[in-house]
């Protein structure tokens, strides 16, 4: 990786990835793009508006840019997809059909995102197997599993250096979560700290993987960097670092906030949406080809979270 180009830059992922690539491969080296200005994009290094669907803008901005890597993370998530299925259809296959033809014209590396959410209520829940059966029952899943395959294949047929992480739900402050079912494990935090109290659209018991956002930014760059040569699951690996549960957050919480309570308005969509993911994925083939090893359990994550955010980086 030397020049590198990320659609999507301005979300909850890439506040976070464009700065870590920056800091090591060089400002001027990392172009962020998003279909939308976020707050800092343009002061902190190059920023352009592309929309990931167009091919054509895309070509011209990897070409322009002499990008040898496309991080591609624009996408709709699944609490949003299910509200409309249609648009996540068309972003994500169509953003991700633009990425790697340009990939394939231009010979550019590709990371793409996967989700815990290609899992579906037939796949084991504890722990759902890197190789397992996986029938998604959002719209999301559909094109988060037929985007792993899409990798797979442009890797198989065309030799397009295609690699994703099945990423669990991502705990970050900074930018906010896009509408995804695990967002409340963001926004428990901020009305931690903002109002002591937190309504949750899930329920208490209700257990999913989760990972700290620096965790994740090292897992997609190390996956980059690994030796393809010991790579077998190129698209996509399990990986995970803890898994939480509303109330058990809730109690790591109190650590911080003695006086922290939490109810819950269980929206039936999202907990729908959440029952049908797996408990724990099983990231032993992570661990196995490429040295995955996570830095952050929930304890760690809510001491950083709040060291954060009483720094004022609660949005
Ligand atoms: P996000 O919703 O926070 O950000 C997505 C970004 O994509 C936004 O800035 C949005 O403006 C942009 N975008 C939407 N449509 C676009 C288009 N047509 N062209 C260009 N940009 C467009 O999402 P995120 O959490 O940063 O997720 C990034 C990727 O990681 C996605 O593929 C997502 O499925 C995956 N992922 C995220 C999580 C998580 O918990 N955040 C977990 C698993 C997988
Ligand atoms: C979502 O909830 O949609 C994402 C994910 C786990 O893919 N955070």
């Amino acid at each position: 990786m030397k020049r590198i180009l990320v659609t999507g830059a301005g979300g909850q992922i890439g506040s976070w990835l464009v700065p870590r690539l920056r800091d090591a491969y060089g400002v001027s080296k990392v172009l962020a793009t998003d279909v939308r200005h976020s707050g800092s994009d343009a002061s902190d290094g190059p920023f352009q508006v592309v929309d990931a669907t167009d091919a054509k803008a895309v070509g011209q901005a990897v070409m322009r840019h002499r990008a040898d890597t496309v991080f591609h993370l624009a996408a709709i998530l699944s609490a949003v997809g299910e509200r409309d299925p249609r648009l996540a259809w068309h972003v994500n296959m169509s953003s991700l059909e633009a990425v790697l033809e340009v990939a394939r014209e231009q010979k550019c590396a590709v990371f793409v995102p996967s989700s815990i959410g290609v899992f579906g209520s037939s796949t084991p829940k504890d722990p759902a197997p890197q190789d397992a059966i996986m029938r998604p029952e959002t719209m999301y899943g559909v094109t988060k599993l037929a985007g792993e395959l899409l990798c797979d294949y442009y890797h198989a047929r065309y030799d397009v250096d295609t690699r994703g992480l099945r990423f669990p739900g991502l705990v970050s402050y900074g930018a906010p979560p896009g509408g995804g079912t695990t967002d409340w494990a963001v926004e428990i935090f901020h009305k931690a700290v903002r109002n002591g109290r937190y309504t949750c659209f899930l329920g208490a018991d209700t257990q999913l993987d989760f990972m700290y956002m620096p965790d994740a930014i090292r897992a997609a760059v190390e996956l980059m960097e690994a030796d393809p040569g010991r790579l077998v699951h190129r698209n996509a690996f399990n990986v995970t670092a803890m898994q939480l549960t509303p109330a058990s957050l809730a109690a790591e919480i109190r650590v911080h906030v003695p006086d922290f309570a939490i109810d819950y308005a269980v929206d039936p969509v999202r907990q729908g949406i959440a029952d049908s993911w797996p408990d724990r994925v099983d990231d032993s083939a992570a661990r196995e080809e490429w040295g995955w090893q996570p830095a952050y359990d929930a304890a760690s994550t809510a001491r950083d979270m709040f060291e954060h955010l009483s720094e004022g980086a609660v949005v």
